[in-house]
């Protein structure tokens, strides 16, 4: 009888461990691996700003999570559809977006540029008029350009992922590309045989912050943004910033 209720003692604990490992779920986070240097393929890895500031995020809150590449349109509908429980991939913060999807707050401040060939006489956003312009479609890039040529415009060529976009500037199908800031700098350090340059323009691009996306009335977004602000304010965020921008954030920027 002893040894009965020792093995039942025993076994009622194994049971309550088990169960009491607050297990949470493993998460899906969707990106677009085509934007250096936020997301992108390196060896068959990905790598990137927003890929190390996720994991640190996502070991602040506690989470397992898989990284999935899924391209942009196809992770905007995953996140709507609820098949991925978030996604990060330098996504531009914005009212229109906010009607579907809820974000964390802003951890990355950005604007536009215009990339073009070398030697070309392009000096203010405006120059882009009459030329064709290539941006990634769905993108607050594709806005920025439409707001200057207006909305579907011939003009614009969309692209499915930046790269293509870029590509299309190599080959001459476009002439100009508009993107995101930081992106275009990494690609014309990046591509000296590509001879390009760029420009930006304070006065015609507004300044945009990035966020993690979730879908609408996310269960984990709270908690996932209480993360964030933790791995701000300890210095990790900090850190990954000069690894991978060579500098330090300007937190007050993020605040505002
Ligand atoms: N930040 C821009 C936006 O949210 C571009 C993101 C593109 C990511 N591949 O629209």
């Amino acid at each position: 009888m002893n040894k009965l209720l020792k093995l039942l003692v025993l076994m009622s604990i194994i049971l309550l461990a088990a169960c009491g490992t607050d297990s949470k779920d493993k998460l899906t986070v969707a990106t677009d691996a085509a934007f250096a240097p936020f997301e992108y393929m390196d060896k068959g890895e990905m790598v990137g700003f927003d890929v190390d500031l996720l994991a640190a995020v996502m070991e602040e809150a506690g989470f397992d999570y898989e990284l999935k590449n899924t391209g942009w349109e196809p992770m905007l509908a995953s996140v709507q559809g609820g098949d991925a429980d978030l996604a990060i991939a330098a996504i531009t913060i914005n009212d229109d977006r906010k009607e579907s999807y809820d974000f964390s707050s802003p951890y990355f401040e950005s604007t536009h540029m215009v990339v073009f060939p070398e030697g070309e006489n392009i000096t203010s956003a405006e120059d882009i008029k009459g030329l064709k312009i290539g941006v990634q479609t769905g993108t607050t890039g594709a806005d920025a350009a439409e707001k200057i040529v207006g909305k579907n415009d011939e003009s614009i060529s969309k692209y499915e992922s930046n790269s293509l976009a870029f590509m299309s500037l190599g080959s001459g199908d476009v002439d100009v590309v508009v993107t995101d800031n930081v992106v275009a700098s990494e690609y014309v350090k990046n591509n000296p045989e590509a001879e390009v340059d760029m420009i930006n323009d304070q006065e015609a691009f507004e300044s945009e912050f990035y966020g993690l996306m979730f879908p609408k009335d996310s269960e984990v977004r709270a908690e996932i943004d209480a993360a964030l602000q933790t791995v701000i304010e300890d210095g990790t965020y900090a850190e990954i910033y000069e690894e991978w921008f060579g500098t330090e954030p300007n937190l007050d920027a993020l605040k505002s």
